[in-house]
């Protein structure tokens, strides 16, 4: 699926200020950012991509189980995170990276989370509101719209103070609309107007199966049976991303009910490190992606702005600390215990699972010290 007429782009893949109906709309939402909010668009985005590529390494040299890359869509998320209010709360999927750091995730509970040394990572509550990573997907849009509805029961909504009232948003993919849990988001978001913005980031891809075999409609569409109005955005343009979320939450604090965004990105890297997306899809397409990506657009357009080589290189700089600072980090955590692989599967002790444990304790004790 591709950019068309009906959507909102404001910044041109070429790293130009796009002009049209729609950037007339939403441009007063970045002419309102000092330079050091729009720098910080920039920074966010670097050091997280520059996460992104230490995490994987990692997980190629065997200190992690698994890794998410969310290379591509550091766009999307980077402007929809910074245009949420800290009192609002966010249900994520799993690749997330982005958001969870600018709501004040330490992005060693991610790392942690997949080398299996915690089952959750952080604590929401000291993280900005930022709930759990959730692999079942689709099934933590119930979780937000649960919240949001909570809100406007208990009051703590469309109050009018706009530095109190609370709004929601979730982050989910493509292929997670396919899910049931999804409708049923929608269905009760839209019944109880519950002040719940539902963030889609159609990256193009669900593991092995295209958007275009999940959907024979522009998914932005999907809500408005629903009586849920939805938007397609440039997904890869972090402007427009910020500027219509802001407009979005604004709504749903405001007491207008939800809403569906649907920024359309492109997962750059696997699914996972289990995947190989080489087998499923072609280097045309993805090659077609990198002209469009969101970081050397915004580069390009910061820089006609005055911004110069020093900014570039200090935060080039930062984002190689960062990713040495998660290395050290991740390899102090130690190895996973075989104890918490088991201890909080069941509530009661469980005999085919101890037998498991028994197993695979004596297995590990095999290896002697050095394993
Ligand atoms: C309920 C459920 N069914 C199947 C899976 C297996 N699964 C994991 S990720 C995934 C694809 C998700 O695609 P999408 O929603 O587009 O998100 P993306 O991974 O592309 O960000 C599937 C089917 C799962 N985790 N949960």
């Amino acid at each position: 699926m591709s950019i068309t007429a009906a959507t909102v782009q404001l910044l041109s893949p070429e790293g130009q200020l796009v002009e049209s109906d729609a950037s007339a709309e939403y441009l007063p939402y970045i002419d309102a950012l000092s330079d050091d909010q729009l720098r910080e668009f920039y920074r966010q985005m670097v050091v997280v991509r520059r996460f992104d590529v230490e995490a994987t390494n990692l997980q190629k040299q065997g200190e992690l189980g698994l890794w998410v890359p969310s290379i591509g869509q550091e766009g999307a998320q980077v402007g929809s995170a910074f245009a949420a209010r800290p009192q609002d709360h966010i249900f994520p999927s799993y690749r997330e990276h982005a958001v969870a750091r600018i709501r004040g995730v330490d992005l060693i509970g991610v790392i942690g989370l997949l080398r299996g040394t915690t089952h959750g990572g952080w604590n929401p509550a000291d993280a900005g509101n930022f709930h759990l990573y959730t692999l079942v997907i689709g099934s933590h849009t119930l979780h937000a719209t649960g919240r949001a509805m909570a809100m406007t029961l208990d009051g703590t909504t469309a109050t009018g103070d706009p530095d109190t009232d609370a709004a929601v948003m979730t982050y989910f993919g493509d292929g997670s609309t396919s899910q049931g849990d999804v409708s049923e988001a929608f269905v009760f978001a839209a019944s109880y107007k519950a002040p719940v913005v539902f963030f889609l980031q159609n990256n193009h891809w669900a593991i092995s199966v295209p958007v275009s075999t999940q959907s024979r409609t522009p998914l932005y569409l999907r809500s408005g049976g629903f009586g849920i109005p939805g938007i397609q955005i440039d997904g890869n343009d972090v402007l427009a991303s910020f500027a219509v979320t802001k407009r979005n939450l604004d709504e749903a604090r405001g007491g207008d009910g939800p809403r569906l965004i649907e920024a359309l990105t492109y997962r750059m890297g696997p699914h996972t490190t289990s995947d190989d997306p080489v087998k499923y899809r072609l280097g045309t397409e993805v090659a077609h992606w990198q002209t469009r990506d969101p970081i050397s657009r915004y580069e390009t357009w910061l820089r006609s702005r005055g911004e110069g080589d020093l900014f570039f290189s200090d935060v080039a700089e930062e984002a190689e600390d960062f990713a040495a600072d998660i290395r050290r980090r991740t390899l102090s955590l130690g190895t996973p215990s075989i104890d918490k692989m088991f201890d909080f599967v069941y509530t009661e002790p469980h005999a085919p699972l101890a037998a498991q444990k028994q197993w695979l304790t004596e297995y590990d004790a095999s290896f002697g010290s050095d394993a």
